[in-house]
């Protein structure tokens, strides 16, 4: 009986409220170091829990790090060295580094960012992080910060977010009214105070920004995707030949292909068959149980564009 009316409880609560969706976790010190630079790490953070959701891979601590510190990298290398960013320079960054897209939306309203929220788009919020009045706070007195918003609960006027900004910062609740409090951009000098209310709006989709080409390398990023190129290396491959000119000719910009050397299994990228490489003649392997055999004596087989493979004279099939 209990059990039934307990059914019948669940029922009747409001249905107002939304979970947040499914967005891997990671703080901005995801080996519990705080010195610099995780310390400011807040948005390098941010941006990597929305790049994992969009790319569909799990935030463990290493990948965390790993990617963390991959983020710093495109910053200094395309940006210049700094700690804190305007949101508008972190979108730049999104825009032409990542494989997805953001928007800066001035003075959003709630119905505005829980729209997103329903879309499952998270929003990536700059604050003013005394505002936050969070108590896990590692530092306490954070004048510029960065967090995730994940969801949203309307029966409690509540945000979920992903804070960064303490080891205990998933699914963190945040009234309504504390967070459009503290939605503030970056201003240097510990003036975030005063920083305009803006929201970075995300999406999957590249429609905006997939004719940036970031790394400047004569690619632009919709083909980079399509390649599987990098979007923060110009010569993904470094085998000296940007990827760009490397598509535009017809080669692999993933792989140094004239420098895989001699006795090397390939497969043909377009029509999948493997080959063995020797001298001057390309030879094709024709059944499966050949293909592991001389992959136990050559290596793995790497694929290679049609234009590479076409260098080669055709040699006797290996059965
Ligand atoms: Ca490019
Ligand atoms: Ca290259």
């Amino acid at each position: 009986m209990k059990k039934i009316i307990l059914i019948i409880i669940l029922i009747l609560l409001p249905t107002t409220v939304l979970a947040a969706f499914d967005i891997d976790f990671t703080s901005q010190a995801p080996v519990g170091d705080w010195r610099q630079p995780w310390q400011d790490a807040c948005e390098e953070t941010s941006v990597v829990m929305v790049d994992a959701f969009y790319g569909g891979y799990d935030l463990t601590v290493d990948k965390s790090v790993t990617k963390i510190k991959t983020v710093f990298a495109i910053k200094e290398k395309f940006f210049g060295p700094s700690y804190d960013e305007t949101a508008g320079l972190i979108v730049d960054m999104i825009n032409r580094h990542f494989p997805w897209e953001s928007r800066v939306v001035e003075n959003p309203t709630l119905d505005q960012i829980k729209f997103e929220l329903d879309a499952s788009r998270p929003v990536l919020v700059p604050v003013h992080g005394g505002t936050l009045n969070n108590p896990n706070y590692h530092s306490g007195s954070i004048d510029y910060h960065m967090i995730v918003l994940i969801g949203y609960d309307d029966a409690r006027g509540e945000f979920m977010a992903h804070d960064p900004g303490t080891q205990f910062g998933s699914r963190h609740h945040y009234s309504y009214d504390t967070i459009m409090a503290a939605m503030h951009d970056f201003l240097p000098n510990d003036q975030t105070l005063r920083g305009a209310k803006v929201a970075i709006f995300t999406q999957p989709d590249i429609s905006l920004s997939g004719q940036t080409d970031g790394d400047r390398d004569g690619l632009l990023k919709i083909d980079e995707i399509r390649s599987g190129a990098n979007l923060s290396q110009a010569d993904t491959d470094r085998d000296g030949f940007l990827d760009g000119e490397e598509v535009q000719q017809g080669y692999s910009p993933l792989v140094a292909e004239f420098k895989l050397g001699d006795n090397r299994l390939v497969r043909d990228a377009a029509t999948q068959r493997i080959y063995f490489i020797s001298g001057s003649q390309k030879r094709h392997i024709q059944t499966l149980p050949t293909v592991f055999s001389y992959g136990r004596l050559y290596g793995a087989v790497v694929n290679v564009s049609a234009k590479f493979l076409n260098s080669f004279v055709d040699g006797q099939p290996i059965h």
